[in-house]
């Protein structure tokens, strides 16, 4: 059989599932908070044309307004100043949003330390018991502040000394982007560098490294729990939005269930 059909065999079988990875987008969507003097992203609104009224008596629809980098999104490599003669996201090749995705968890460590840092040991551990990093694939970061998501305080974690969230070690950032086949790092943050990323050298080391190397950013994913370390297959689906520097996804994982 060839392997589409095996595919929807599969589906109707139940032994691939399909995986929603996306939080939902609403006015309650945690906004990330950049320090003074930087300029911060509105937030998610909606607003009604008409609902089976007046203004359209059998038809219900909205028009919205948001900033690109809002909930569950993709970077494209534009976002970032090193990436800046690079794709935007209307201009990121469809099979690269399809591909493998493993899944590095690290909620434990995240929960007795909210400004962990993912490290190269940490992945080369995860390489020897897993296999490696995949070609075209995504790496799949979990640290448990998904079930922080419903609530902007619990989700940013700032104090006096600036937010604090899981992130990724500048070095590690670097050699994921440079040293490794994948094509983008998915987070369940508000942005895949750390809460105090912005102290770094460079600062957003992830961002600075990834989209210069012409790779993705995936954030405030959820539902990671629900997948393997390996095997499952990623579906991210941004907005064509021509020029966009980002845009909300629907992120889907097919996942074999045996
Ligand atoms: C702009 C500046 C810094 C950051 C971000 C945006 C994001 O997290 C984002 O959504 O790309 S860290
Ligand atoms: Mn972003």
């Amino acid at each position: 059989m060839d392997a589409l059909s095996s595919l929807v065999e599969a589906l109707a079988h139940g032994t691939v599932e399909v995986v929603d990875l996306t939080q939902p987008l609403s006015e309650a969507t945690p906004i990330i908070q950049l320090p003074p003097p930087f300029a911060n992203t509105p937030g998610w609104k909606l607003h009604e044309i008409s609902r089976y009224d007046d203004r359209g008596p059998a038809w219900y629809w909205n028009w919205f307004e948001g900033g690109e980098h809002l909930g569950t999104h993709l970077d494209a490599p534009i976002h970032w100043v090193t990436g800046r003669e690079r794709d935007d996201v209307s201009e990121v090749p469809a099979h690269r949003l399809v591909g493998p995705a493993v899944v590095i968890d690290k909620a434990a460590e995240a929960a007795a330390d909210p400004d962990f840092l993912l490290s190269i040991d940490d992945v080369r551990g995860f390489e020897v018991e897993h296999g490696s990093l995949p070609e075209g694939g995504w790496l799949l970061y979990r640290t448990g502040w998904d079930a922080r998501a419903h609530d902007q305080q619990a989700f940013l974690n700032a104090n006096e000394t600036g937010p604090h969230t899981p992130g990724i070690a500048i070095d590690c950032a670097r050699w994921l982007a440079e040293e490794r086949p994948i094509v983008g790092i998915g987070v369940e943050t508000v942005g895949t560098d750390a809460g105090a990323a912005h102290s770094f050298e460079p600062a957003f080391p992830c961002h600075s490294f990834m989209l210069g190397a012409n790779k993705y950013g995936l954030t405030q994913l959820t539902n990671l729990a629900l997948l393997p370390p390996m095997g499952a297959v990623l579906i991210v689906a941004p907005l064509k939005i021509v020029e966009g520097s980002g845009s909300p996804v629907r992120a889907l994982a097919l996942v074999p269930r045996p």
